[in-house]
Protein backbone atom coordinates (compact mmCIF):
# COMPACT_ATOMS: atom_id res chain seq x y z
CA UNK A 1 0.00 0.00 0.00
CA UNK A 2 3.11 2.39 0.33
CA UNK A 3 4.11 2.48 -2.83
CA UNK A 4 1.96 3.85 -5.29
CA UNK A 5 3.38 6.46 -7.41
CA UNK A 6 3.75 9.00 -4.58
CA UNK A 7 4.48 6.83 -2.03
CA UNK A 8 7.35 5.69 -4.10
CA UNK A 9 8.64 9.30 -4.83
CA UNK A 10 8.50 9.86 -1.06
CA UNK A 11 10.26 6.93 -0.19
CA UNK A 12 13.19 7.91 -2.78
CA UNK A 13 13.25 11.29 -0.57
CA UNK A 14 13.28 9.43 2.32
CA UNK A 15 16.44 7.70 1.85
CA UNK A 16 18.19 10.87 1.33
CA UNK A 17 17.00 12.12 4.64
CA UNK A 18 19.88 13.39 6.70
CA UNK A 19 18.17 11.23 9.57
CA UNK A 20 17.51 8.22 7.73
CA UNK A 21 21.14 6.31 7.60
CA UNK A 22 20.27 3.07 6.27
CA UNK A 23 20.52 3.74 2.69
CA UNK A 24 23.74 5.90 2.82
CA UNK A 25 24.75 3.46 4.98
CA UNK A 26 24.53 0.36 2.74
CA UNK A 27 26.17 1.45 -0.13
CA UNK A 28 29.17 3.03 1.64
CA UNK A 29 29.44 -0.92 2.64
CA UNK A 30 28.74 -2.08 -0.51
CA UNK A 31 31.17 0.51 -2.34
CA UNK A 32 33.97 -0.54 0.29
CA UNK A 33 33.57 -4.40 0.04
CA UNK A 34 32.51 -5.00 -3.53
CA UNK A 35 35.15 -6.67 -4.84
CA UNK A 36 35.69 -8.67 -1.99
CA UNK A 37 32.00 -9.56 -2.11
CA UNK A 38 32.30 -10.74 -5.58
CA UNK A 39 35.23 -12.22 -5.71
CA UNK A 40 34.10 -14.58 -2.34
CA UNK A 41 31.13 -15.14 -4.48
CA UNK A 42 33.12 -15.90 -7.52
CA UNK A 43 35.83 -18.37 -6.01
CA UNK A 44 38.05 -19.26 -8.89
CA UNK A 45 34.75 -18.83 -11.94
CA UNK A 46 34.95 -16.68 -14.73
CA UNK A 47 31.52 -16.33 -14.66
CA UNK A 48 28.64 -15.39 -11.88
CA UNK A 49 24.77 -14.87 -11.73
CA UNK A 50 23.56 -12.75 -9.31
CA UNK A 51 19.83 -12.58 -8.55
CA UNK A 52 18.32 -10.46 -6.50
CA UNK A 53 15.51 -10.23 -4.62
CA UNK A 54 12.91 -7.29 -4.17
CA UNK A 55 15.53 -5.19 -6.79
CA UNK A 56 13.15 -2.13 -6.94
CA UNK A 57 15.22 0.35 -9.50
CA UNK A 58 18.47 -1.38 -8.45
CA UNK A 59 20.96 1.66 -8.02
CA UNK A 60 22.86 0.33 -5.69
CA UNK A 61 23.25 -3.03 -7.58
CA UNK A 62 25.58 -1.12 -10.27
CA UNK A 63 28.40 -0.86 -7.17
CA UNK A 64 28.94 -4.81 -7.57
CA UNK A 65 27.69 -5.21 -11.07
CA UNK A 66 30.92 -2.67 -11.60
CA UNK A 67 33.54 -4.87 -9.39
CA UNK A 68 32.46 -8.07 -11.02
CA UNK A 69 33.25 -6.27 -14.75
CA UNK A 70 36.50 -4.63 -12.95
CA UNK A 71 37.20 -8.68 -12.45
CA UNK A 72 36.59 -9.44 -15.88
CA UNK A 73 34.00 -11.60 -14.68
CA UNK A 74 30.58 -12.47 -16.73
CA UNK A 75 27.52 -11.21 -15.09
CA UNK A 76 24.32 -12.68 -15.69
CA UNK A 77 21.45 -10.44 -13.84
CA UNK A 78 18.57 -11.64 -12.88
CA UNK A 79 16.87 -8.84 -11.19
CA UNK A 80 13.56 -10.17 -9.29
CA UNK A 81 10.62 -7.73 -8.01
CA UNK A 82 6.71 -7.59 -7.64
CA UNK A 83 6.65 -4.36 -9.59
CA UNK A 84 6.61 -4.31 -13.24
CA UNK A 85 7.46 -0.64 -13.37
CA UNK A 86 9.83 -1.06 -10.80
CA UNK A 87 12.27 -3.77 -12.97
CA UNK A 88 11.64 -2.20 -16.24
CA UNK A 89 13.34 1.17 -14.58
CA UNK A 90 16.64 -1.15 -13.13
CA UNK A 91 16.62 -2.70 -16.77
CA UNK A 92 17.19 0.44 -18.45
CA UNK A 93 19.50 1.59 -16.48
CA UNK A 94 21.68 -1.45 -16.26
CA UNK A 95 21.64 -1.84 -20.42
CA UNK A 96 23.30 1.52 -20.84
CA UNK A 97 25.75 1.70 -17.72
CA UNK A 98 26.74 -1.96 -18.15
CA UNK A 99 26.33 -3.42 -21.83
CA UNK A 100 27.88 -6.42 -21.59
CA UNK A 101 25.62 -7.85 -18.17
CA UNK A 102 23.23 -10.19 -19.80
CA UNK A 103 19.77 -8.99 -17.35
CA UNK A 104 17.11 -11.28 -17.07
CA UNK A 105 14.15 -10.16 -15.38
CA UNK A 106 11.56 -12.10 -13.43
CA UNK A 107 8.18 -10.09 -12.41
CA UNK A 108 7.51 -12.76 -9.11
CA UNK A 109 6.14 -12.35 -5.57
CA UNK A 110 8.70 -13.93 -3.83
CA UNK A 111 7.31 -13.41 -0.74
CA UNK A 112 4.16 -15.98 -1.58
CA UNK A 113 5.45 -18.40 -3.71
CA UNK A 114 9.77 -19.02 -3.85
CA UNK A 115 11.06 -18.00 -6.88
CA UNK A 116 11.71 -20.47 -10.18
CA UNK A 117 15.66 -19.85 -10.93
CA UNK A 118 16.54 -22.11 -13.99
CA UNK A 119 20.01 -24.12 -13.47
CA UNK A 120 22.55 -22.47 -13.94
CA UNK A 121 26.43 -23.56 -14.55
CA UNK A 122 28.55 -21.93 -12.17
CA UNK A 123 28.23 -19.80 -9.02
CA UNK A 124 25.18 -17.36 -7.85
CA UNK A 125 25.24 -14.90 -5.91
CA UNK A 126 21.34 -14.06 -3.95
CA UNK A 127 20.97 -10.47 -3.10
CA UNK A 128 18.40 -8.92 -0.73
CA UNK A 129 19.37 -5.29 0.25
CA UNK A 130 18.32 -2.52 1.47
CA UNK A 131 16.72 -3.84 4.79
CA UNK A 132 13.55 -4.76 3.08
CA UNK A 133 13.67 -8.13 4.91
CA UNK A 134 13.10 -5.94 8.00
CA UNK A 135 9.32 -4.87 7.03
CA UNK A 136 8.51 -8.85 7.26
CA UNK A 137 7.77 -10.77 10.72
CA UNK A 138 10.02 -13.57 11.79
CA UNK A 139 8.29 -16.50 10.40
CA UNK A 140 7.71 -15.02 6.76
CA UNK A 141 11.14 -13.72 6.64
CA UNK A 142 12.41 -17.54 7.24
CA UNK A 143 9.81 -18.62 4.74
CA UNK A 144 11.23 -15.87 2.32
CA UNK A 145 15.15 -16.99 3.04
CA UNK A 146 14.09 -20.97 2.84
CA UNK A 147 12.25 -20.35 -0.48
CA UNK A 148 15.38 -18.91 -1.78
CA UNK A 149 17.47 -21.67 -0.60
CA UNK A 150 15.33 -23.78 -2.83
CA UNK A 151 16.93 -22.31 -5.51
CA UNK A 152 20.31 -22.07 -4.89
CA UNK A 153 23.30 -24.61 -4.92
CA UNK A 154 25.29 -26.29 -1.93
CA UNK A 155 28.05 -23.37 -1.63
CA UNK A 156 26.24 -20.64 -3.56
CA UNK A 157 26.34 -17.19 -2.11
CA UNK A 158 23.78 -14.75 -0.16
CA UNK A 159 24.43 -10.83 0.52
CA UNK A 160 21.84 -9.89 3.08
CA UNK A 161 21.16 -5.40 4.29
CA UNK A 162 19.80 -5.59 7.44
CA UNK A 163 19.52 -2.66 9.96
CA UNK A 164 20.87 -2.84 12.86
CA UNK A 165 19.43 -2.64 16.91
CA UNK A 166 20.51 0.55 18.14
CA UNK A 167 20.26 3.72 20.56
CA UNK A 168 16.12 4.46 20.36
CA UNK A 169 16.30 8.10 19.97
CA UNK A 170 18.26 7.34 16.82
CA UNK A 171 15.85 4.59 15.44
CA UNK A 172 13.30 7.06 16.09
CA UNK A 173 14.31 10.03 13.97
CA UNK A 174 15.19 7.96 11.04
CA UNK A 175 11.39 6.91 11.06
CA UNK A 176 10.03 10.37 12.24
CA UNK A 177 12.45 13.07 10.50
CA UNK A 178 11.97 16.90 10.64
CA UNK A 179 11.04 17.32 7.44
CA UNK A 180 8.06 15.19 7.82
CA UNK A 181 8.64 13.04 4.92
CA UNK A 182 8.30 10.23 6.41
CA UNK A 183 4.87 11.27 8.09
CA UNK A 184 3.56 12.22 4.42
CA UNK A 185 4.81 8.69 3.91
CA UNK A 186 2.74 6.92 6.24
CA UNK A 187 -0.02 9.33 5.55
CA UNK A 188 0.01 8.66 2.09
CA UNK A 189 -1.75 5.42 2.31
CA UNK A 190 -4.99 7.13 3.64
CA UNK A 191 -5.36 8.99 0.27
CA UNK A 192 -4.30 5.30 -1.44
CA UNK A 193 -7.22 3.84 0.20
CA UNK A 194 -9.99 6.57 -0.45
CA UNK A 195 -8.78 6.98 -4.37
CA UNK A 196 -8.50 2.92 -4.69
CA UNK A 197 -11.28 1.94 -2.03
CA UNK A 198 -13.86 4.49 -1.81
CA UNK A 199 -12.86 5.20 1.42
CA UNK A 200 -13.71 9.28 3.15
CA UNK A 201 -10.44 8.77 5.56
CA UNK A 202 -10.00 12.88 6.55
CA UNK A 203 -5.87 12.81 5.81
CA UNK A 204 -6.13 15.64 8.88
CA UNK A 205 -7.44 13.33 10.93
CA UNK A 206 -4.38 10.98 11.62
CA UNK A 207 -0.89 12.10 13.08
CA UNK A 208 2.52 10.03 12.07
CA UNK A 209 2.93 8.19 14.99
CA UNK A 210 6.48 5.91 15.34
CA UNK A 211 7.40 3.74 18.11
CA UNK A 212 10.33 1.59 18.99
CA UNK A 213 8.57 -1.91 20.13
CA UNK A 214 11.71 -3.90 22.07
CA UNK A 215 10.29 -6.69 22.94
CA UNK A 216 9.78 -7.38 19.11
CA UNK A 217 13.15 -5.82 18.25
CA UNK A 218 11.08 -3.58 15.85
CA UNK A 219 9.73 0.00 14.68
CA UNK A 220 6.53 0.28 14.07
CA UNK A 221 4.96 3.14 12.48
CA UNK A 222 1.23 4.04 13.26
CA UNK A 223 -1.43 6.68 12.45
CA UNK A 224 -3.36 7.42 15.01
CA UNK A 225 -6.61 8.70 15.25
CA UNK A 226 -6.66 12.22 16.57
CA UNK A 227 -10.29 12.45 17.31
CA UNK A 228 -13.16 9.55 18.01
CA UNK A 229 -14.20 8.92 14.50
CA UNK A 230 -16.37 6.12 12.03
CA UNK A 231 -14.43 5.62 8.57
CA UNK A 232 -15.99 4.05 5.96
CA UNK A 233 -14.23 1.90 2.97
CA UNK A 234 -17.04 0.23 0.59
CA UNK A 235 -15.25 -1.75 -1.76
CA UNK A 236 -13.52 -3.75 1.54
CA UNK A 237 -16.95 -3.68 3.16
CA UNK A 238 -15.45 -2.18 5.89
CA UNK A 239 -16.50 0.36 8.36
CA UNK A 240 -13.96 1.85 11.01
CA UNK A 241 -14.89 2.83 14.49
CA UNK A 242 -11.59 4.49 16.13
CA UNK A 243 -10.94 5.98 19.38
CA UNK A 244 -9.27 9.33 19.81
CA UNK A 245 -5.74 8.52 19.60
CA UNK A 246 -6.56 4.68 18.68
CA UNK A 247 -3.82 3.87 16.18
CA UNK A 248 -3.98 1.93 12.25
CA UNK A 249 -0.32 0.14 12.28
CA UNK A 250 0.61 0.85 9.23
CA UNK A 251 4.15 -1.15 9.31
CA UNK A 252 6.88 -2.74 10.65
CA UNK A 253 10.90 -2.70 10.36
CA UNK A 254 12.78 -5.17 12.30
CA UNK A 255 16.20 -4.55 13.39
CA UNK A 256 19.04 -6.84 13.90
CA UNK A 257 21.60 -7.92 15.92
CA UNK A 258 24.37 -10.50 15.25
CA UNK A 259 22.93 -13.58 17.44
CA UNK A 260 19.39 -12.69 15.37
CA UNK A 261 20.99 -12.84 11.90
CA UNK A 262 22.71 -16.18 12.90
CA UNK A 263 19.65 -17.72 13.77
CA UNK A 264 17.93 -16.56 10.99
CA UNK A 265 20.49 -17.73 8.62
CA UNK A 266 20.96 -20.84 10.42
CA UNK A 267 17.35 -21.54 10.06
CA UNK A 268 16.74 -21.16 6.58
CA UNK A 269 19.77 -23.16 4.90
CA UNK A 270 22.62 -20.86 5.24
CA UNK A 271 26.00 -20.51 6.77
CA UNK A 272 27.46 -17.28 7.87
CA UNK A 273 30.51 -16.57 6.60
CA UNK A 274 31.32 -12.48 6.59
CA UNK A 275 30.19 -9.78 8.29
CA UNK A 276 30.39 -6.24 7.04
CA UNK A 277 29.30 -3.56 9.22
CA UNK A 278 30.38 0.31 9.47
CA UNK A 279 32.45 1.71 12.32
CA UNK A 280 28.84 2.63 13.92
CA UNK A 281 27.68 -0.42 13.89
CA UNK A 282 23.95 0.33 12.35
CA UNK A 283 24.01 -1.61 9.88
CA UNK A 284 25.83 -5.06 8.63
CA UNK A 285 25.82 -6.48 5.24
CA UNK A 286 25.90 -10.42 5.67
CA UNK A 287 27.38 -12.63 3.42
CA UNK A 288 26.24 -16.77 3.85
CA UNK A 289 26.39 -19.75 1.82
CA UNK A 290 23.71 -22.14 0.90
CA UNK A 291 24.47 -25.41 3.18
CA UNK A 292 24.71 -28.91 1.32
CA UNK A 293 21.83 -30.08 2.81
CA UNK A 294 19.00 -28.63 4.23
C1 LIG B 1 12.26 -0.06 2.53
C2 LIG B 1 11.65 -1.45 4.33
C3 LIG B 1 13.86 -0.66 4.18
O1 LIG B 1 11.85 -0.09 6.87
O2 LIG B 1 13.42 1.37 6.70
C4 LIG B 1 11.42 3.83 5.46
C5 LIG B 1 10.78 1.48 4.58
N1 LIG B 1 9.50 3.07 6.03
N2 LIG B 1 10.81 4.74 6.24
C6 LIG B 1 12.49 0.73 6.22
C7 LIG B 1 10.58 2.76 5.33
C8 LIG B 1 9.65 4.28 6.56
C9 LIG B 1 12.16 0.93 4.74
N3 LIG B 1 12.46 -0.30 3.95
Amino acid sequence: MFYDDAGFRLFERITTLPEYYPCRTERQLLEEHAENIVMSACGSARRLRIVELGAGSACKTHILLAAALRQGIEVIYMPLDVSADALETACESIAEAFPPVRVLPQVVNYVSAPPQLSPFIGPTLALYLGSSIGNFKPCESRTILRNLGTQLKADDSFLLGTDLVKEESTLIAAYDDSQGVTAAFNLNILMRLNRELGSNFDVNAFRHSVRWNADESRIEMHLQSIRRQVVEIPLAELELHLDKDETIHTENSYKFDDDALRTLLSQTSFRWELMWKDPQQWYALTLSRKAAYA
